[in-house]
C-alpha cells in the first residue's frame, strides 16, 4: 500500500485512494476535482465528484494527510477500484482504504438506475356503469445500500403528471450522495404520497401509478390491495406533444417531459444544498460545468445577479431578452463565462439599471508631458520602472478629485446624503485573460509619480495573475478605464456604484490645432468622464473635466 516512516513524532505513511463500491456501476465519469496535489486533506474532505445519468457522489478522503497525487481530470472515467490519488497519510494509525468506504451513506448505483419498486394499491371505487377498473400501483423507493432517513430533496411530479418509463420523480440525497429517482414504467401520477424534507429508506412509497397500458397491477407480495379507478381516466391521451420532441427510437415525449426539470439538471449535493439554502430554483441556472453541470459559482453568480436587479415598483418590469438557438444559424460553440465574468457582468448590470449617466467628452493636450515622459522614460527603464501616461493621469485625478469633492464623493444608501471621502482612493481598470479587474491605489495624491508607476505595474501584474486579495480591489472613491494601450478615440464607461464617475481614457493622437496664428501638431489625448447625475451636474462635471486638462497640460503641476 505504500512506504510508511516516522516524521518529526508523527505517523506517516503513503497510501494510495482509489473508488469506492459504487453497486457495479462502471466507467463513471469525473465531473469535479476538488483538489490539487500538495493540498492539505482532512478526513472526509470531498476529493472528487463523480455523476452518471442518475446520480452524483462525492468521493471523500479516506486518510488526513498531504496529498501526493491526483491522478484524474475532470472528463475521466473511472470504476471501481480504480487509484485516483495519493495521499501522505499522517497521525493516528490509519485505516486502509479497504478498510475505509467512501463514506457513502446511500448506495447511489451510479451508472445504474435505481429500479423503483411496485406495489398495487386500492383505489375508492369511483366507476360509474360500464367502466372498465384497472389498478393503480404503489411506487416505492429502491435499495439504498441499507440507508435510511434519506431526505427527499426535490420533488418532480405531481398528482396528475403523465410520465414515462425512466422519467425522474424525486430526487433524494444524503451527506454525501444525490441520486434521481425514476419512474418504473408509464402511467398517470394519482398520488404523491411524499413530501419534500421527507426522510426514506428502501420501501418506502413513492406514489400511486396508474400504468399507461391499462393493464393489471399485479397484486402478489404486497400489503397494499387494489385500486380500482375510472377507465375513462386511465385511457385518457397523454398531454399535447411536440412533433419535434422525440426520445431517441422515436417515442414522442410529452411537452411536459421535455420542459426543463429539476431532476434533468446535473448538481452535485453540496451545490443543492446550497441552492436550497439561497432558496434558488436550479432549473433557472444554465451550469457552466461539463455537460452543463451547475456549480457553486453558478449559484453564486445567480444570486448576484438576481440582487443586482431591482424590484419593479410598477409596471410590468424588464422583459428578459429573448433565448435564441443559435445552432440553427449555424455550428456554434458554447463556453462556460469565467467566474470574474460573471461578476463584472453582474455589477455592470446593476450600476445601468440604477445610475442615470451623462457622458462628457473632451481633449487634453500633453504634448508637453509626453516630451517630459519621453526625456524620463529611458533612465526610469533602467530602473526597471516603465511610465506609462496613467502616473500622469491618476496624479491629475486625484488633484481635480481634492478640488472637486463632490466626484471623490458616494450616495447614502437613505438617498438624502452624500458621504464625501477625505481620501483619494482610485480604481484602476485591468484587462486580464480571466476578465476585467479593477484594483484599487491608495491615497493617490500622496504618491509620487514614480511610485504610481511602480504600483501600477504591480498591481496590474498582480491582476492578470489572478493574485489580488480581496482588499486590495475594495475601498475605490473613483475608476480610471485606460484603453489608450489598444486604440479607440473615445468610449462611454460604465459607473461602477457607489462611486459617482469614471474617466475613460482613448488613445492619443497628433492633431493640427489652431494656436490663433496657425495649427500646429498637438498630442491630444481624448478623455470621457462619466457621472451620476443624480449626485453631479453638468456644471460641476465640466469644471473637473476643466482641472484634469490643465494639470495634464502644464507638466510642472503634476510634480507639486
Ligand atoms: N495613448 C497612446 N499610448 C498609450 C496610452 C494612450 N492613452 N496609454 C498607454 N499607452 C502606451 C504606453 O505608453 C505603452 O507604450 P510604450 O511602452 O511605448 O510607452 C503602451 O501603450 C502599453 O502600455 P501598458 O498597457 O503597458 O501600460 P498602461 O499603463 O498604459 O496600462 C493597464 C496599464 C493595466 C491599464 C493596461 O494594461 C490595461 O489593462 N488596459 C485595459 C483596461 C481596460 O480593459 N479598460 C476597459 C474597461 S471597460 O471594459
Amino acid at each position: 500500500m505504500g512506504a510508511e516512516c516516522e516524521r518529526k513524532g508523527t505517523h506517516v505513511s503513503n497510501k494510495t485512494i482509489s473508488i469506492p463500491d459504487m453497486g457495479g456501476a462502471e466507467n463513471v465519469e469525473v465531473v469535479e476535482v476538488m483538489v490539487s496535489a500538495g493540498d492539505d486533506i482532512q478526513l472526509d474532505d470531498v476529493l472528487i465528484v463523480l455523476e452518471s445519468d442518475k446520480a452524483s457522489m462525492e468521493i471523500p478522503s479516506p486518510h488526513a494527510g498531504k496529498l501526493l497525487s491526483v491522478d484524474v481530470k475532470t472528463g475521466d472515467t473511472v470504476s471501481e477500484g480504480d487509484v485516483f490519488a495519493h495521499i501522505e497519510a499522517a497521525g493516528a494509525e490509519p485505516a486502509t482504504v479497504e478498510e475505509a468506504p467512501a463514506g457513502q451513506s446511500v448506495d447511489t448505483t451510479t451508472g445504474a438506475s435505481p429500479e423503483p419498486v411496485e406495489a398495487p394499491v386500492e383505489a375508492e371505487p369511483e366507476a360509474g356503469p360500464g367502466l372498465a377498473a384497472v389498478s393503480a400501483v404503489d411506487v416505492q423507493v429502491p435499495e439504498l445500500g441499507g440507508a435510511e432517513d434519506v431526505e427527499v430533496i426535490e420533488l418532480v411530479v405531481k398528482a396528475g403528471d403523465e410520465l414515462l418509463a425512466g422519467d425522474t420523480m424525486l430526487v433524494l440525497e444524503s451527506d454525501k450522495a444525490s441520486m434521481e429517482v425514476p419512474a418504473p414504467r408509464a402511467g398517470r401520477v394519482t398520488e404523491v404520497y411524499l413530501q419534500l424534507g421527507d426522510k426514506v429508506g428502501e420501501g418506502a412509497n413513492i406514489l400511486g401509478l396508474l400504468p399507461a397500458d391499462g393493464e393489471l397491477a399485479p397484486t402478489q407480495g404486497t400489503d397494499a390491495a387494489k385500486r380500482e379507478v375510472d377507465a375513462d381516466v386511465a385511457v385518457q391521451p397523454p398531454a399535447v406533444a411536440k412533433p419535434d420532441a422525440e426520445k431517441p427510437g422515436g417515442v414522442t415525449v410529452p411537452e411536459s417531459a421535455v420542459q426543463r426539470s429539476a431532476a434533468t439538471l446535473h448538481a452535485g449535493p453540496a451545490v443543492r444544498k446550497l441552492a436550497r439554502e439561497f432558496g434558488v430554483d436550479l432549473t433557472a441556472i444554465h451550469g457552466s460545468g461539463a455537460h452543463g453541470r451547475i456549480l457553486k459559482d453558478d449559484i453564486q453568480a445567480y444570486v448576484a445577479g438576481r440582487l443586482a436587479v431591482p424590484e419593479p415598483t410598477s409596471g410590468p418590469g424588464i422583459e428578459p431578452i429573448p433565448e435564441v438557438d443559435f445552432s440553427r444559424f449555424g455550428e456554434i460553440r458554447v463556453e462556460p463565462m469565467s467566474k470574474v465574468q460573471k461578476i463584472i457582468a453582474a455589477n455592470m448590470h446593476r450600476s445601468w439599471l440604477n445610475v442615470p449617466r451623462v457622458s462628457q467628452f473632451d481633449e487634453v493636450d500633453i504634448t508637453a508631458l509626453e516630451k517630459f515622459r519621453a526625456g524620463m522614460k529611458a533612465g526610469l527603464a533602467d530602473q526597471g520602472v516603465k511610465l506609462t501616461p496613467l502616473p500622469f493621469l491618476l496624479r491629475a485625478c486625484a488633484t481635480a478629485l481634492r478640488k472637486n469633492p463632490m466626484l471623490n464623493a458616494s450616495l447614502h444608501s437613505d438617498g438624502e446624503h452624500l458621504v464625501y471621502k477625505e481620501y483619494v482612493h482610485i480604481g484602476l481598470a485591468v484587462d486580464t485573460p480571466a476578465g476585467l479587474m479593477v484594483p484599487v491605489i491608495r491615497h493617490v495624491d500622496r504618491k509620487s509619480l514614480l511610485e504610481l508607476a511602480t504600483e501600477t505595474a504591480e498591481l496590474a501584474a498582480l491582476a492578470k495573475a489572478r493574485k489580488l486579495k480581496p482588499e486590495q480591489m475594495q475601498g475605490a472613491c473613483f475608476t480610471i478605464s485606460s484603453l489608450g494601450n489598444i486604440g479607440g478615440t473615445g468610449f462611454t464607461p460604465i459607473i461602477n456604484p457607489p462611486e459617482l464617475a469614471i474617466l475613460g481614457v482613448s488613445r492619443l493622437a497628433v492633431k493640427p490645432i489652431w494656436n490663433g496664428k496657425k495649427f500646429k501638431p498637438r498630442k491630444m489625448l481624448p478623455l470621457t468622464l462619466a457621472y451620476d447625475h443624480r449626485a453631479i451636474n453638468g456644471a460641476i462635471a465640466g469644471r473637473f473635466m476643466q482641472d484634469i486638462a490643465a494639470i495634464l497640460a502644464d507638466v510642472r503641476r503634476l510634480l507639486l
